[in-house]
């Protein structure tokens, strides 16, 4: 056993995570860094969704570009003091980003990035054609609620509004309720909060035994079709956007959905022993535990639990997380927690567990955050940078890299970096970041 890896697993007994050599990263290192992420975008990719920094091509989601990268972007380069960088992708953004086209999209991804990336945008330029944007596209996305139920299909036509898909999970359900309310707020018109609320009051009802949401449920029915419920992918963000809802637009109702899920979060997924606390899966009806797996998309928790108050456990669960990250130097997307045996390998270039250190550092004060997000910021650079920006890691043992850097790479990962390193940056108490770290003003 490499003598790295025995220290992790020796840690892992006592609940802790070892600590790294301090390393000197600064808020300037950061934006140099985005910068070089930015403008590999820009020689190889400009104009389409995503660049593929390894074969330094260009990927599309669709059958044509929806400027994903520069929208997800371009607040980023506000926060950053980027001005000239962007005003320059604001106008092109304004001149050539248009949606009436013959497109399927996922209404969640779409929402979270290109919705929520206008409306932050907007409201940190005043610039109206973002807005006149951000409408359009709202308008566009709106036949998705047309369900029996009112929870969303998954998929929606821009040109025609024609719906597909009604198998879908509560993060697709409960995480639009930022963008479309904030939708509202700026164009006086409720329709947009008040379909997105009833998607998430929908689904609360059909919440199980233990008062938690499954991983699949039919929008049509209603009925589930995947009982297992987590905090990490398919479900997570529905957790983090009814806490920020009540704080975003004051709503009571989403507040309580949060405490409510708490309490269940609490009772039936929380794994708390020698080995630190983690959180695990289990059946939403039974409460049966399951599967002893954490990973890279789980690492969110504890920004929501710091938000909702709960510190003591928001830096455990971040000492567990880091714990995962130096296991081999930067993070699977998921383990064993019990066993410490990597269940999937990759690295995808999430910001979870940044943005988790952001918030605690934010709501704490404790050097440690900042040393941590260093350390973590380094290891990124040293793996996942490429001649061309940086690149997602197909196996964190190996280091081997894959081709792609994912839009939210610079939209989070960067963002939550540098706002570790420059707090002032933002006033976390006058802003709600969606889950794609768009700030939302209250
Ligand atoms: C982002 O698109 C969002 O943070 C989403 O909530 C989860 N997946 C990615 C980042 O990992």
């Amino acid at each position: 056993m490499r003598s790295s890896l025995f220290l992790v697993i020796a840690a892992s007994l006592i609940g802790a995570a070892p600590r790294q050599a301090a390393v000197d990263v600064t808020a300037e290192d950061v934006k140099q860094e985005f910068l070089h992420a930015w403008n590999g975008y820009k020689q190889y990719a400009w104009g389409h969704d995503e660049l593929q920094p390894l074969s330094k091509t260009a990927h599309d989601w669709h059958a044509d570009t929806l400027y994903m990268t520069p929208v997800d972007a371009l607040d980023t380069m506000l926060v950053m003091g980027l001005d000239g960088e962007a005003a320059k992708t604001r106008d092109y953004i304004a001149e050539h980003l248009r949606f009436d086209k013959d497109i399927e999209v996922k209404n969640f991804e779409i929402t979270i990035r290109i919705l929520g990336g206008l409306l932050s945008a907007h409201e940190m330029t005043g610039d109206k054609r973002l807005l006149t944007l951000a409408e359009d596209l709202g308008n566009r996305l709106l036949p998705v609620f047309s369900s029996p139920t009112g929870m969303p299909y998954m998929f929606v036509n821009l040109k025609t509004g024609k719906t597909r898909q009604a198998v879908s999970n509560p993060a697709e359900i409960g995480t639009l309720i930022l963008e479309f309310g904030t939708l509202s707020k700026l164009t006086g018109k409720p329709v947009y909060f008040d379909k997105a609320k009833r998607a998430i009051v929908e689904l609360y009802k059909r919440r199980g035994r233990t008062g938690l949401v499954g991983e699949g449920i039919n929008v049509e029915t209603g009925e589930w079709t995947n009982k297992r419920t987590h905090i990490g992918g398919a479900i997570d963000s529905f957790y983090e956007y009814l806490i920020k809802c009540e704080k975003l637009f004051g709503d009571k109702d989403c507040g309580d959905m949060w405490r409510g899920s708490l309490t269940a979060i609490n009772t039936h997924l929380a794994d708390d022993g020698p080995g630190g606390l983690w959180y695990g899966e289990a059946d939403m009806d039974s409460g049966r535990r399951g599967a002893t797996t954490y990973g890279s998309l789980q690492a969110f928790f504890p920004a929501v639990l710091a938000l909702g108050g709960d510190l003591d456990r928001a830096k455990r669960l971040q000492e567990s997380g880091y714990k995962m990250w130096r296991l081999h130097g930067i993070e699977p997307e998921e383990l064993d927690y019990k066993s410490l045996r990597v269940t999937s390998p990759g690295y995808q270039l999430r910001p979870e567990i940044i943005e988790s250190a952001y918030y605690l550092s934010q709501l704490t004060h404790d050097p440690r955050y900042v040393e941590m997000g260093r350390a973590m910021f380094a290891d990124l650079k040293k793996y996942c940078r490429t001649e061309a920006g940086y690149t997602v890691l197909q196996d964190v043992a190996t280091k081997k890299q894959g081709d792609r850097m994912h839009s939210f790479f610079l939209a989070e990962t960067l963002k939550y970096a540098y706002l570790l390193l420059a707090p002032d940056a933002i006033d976390l108490k006058k802003v709600v970041f969606n889950t794609e770290a768009h700030p939302l003003t209250h």
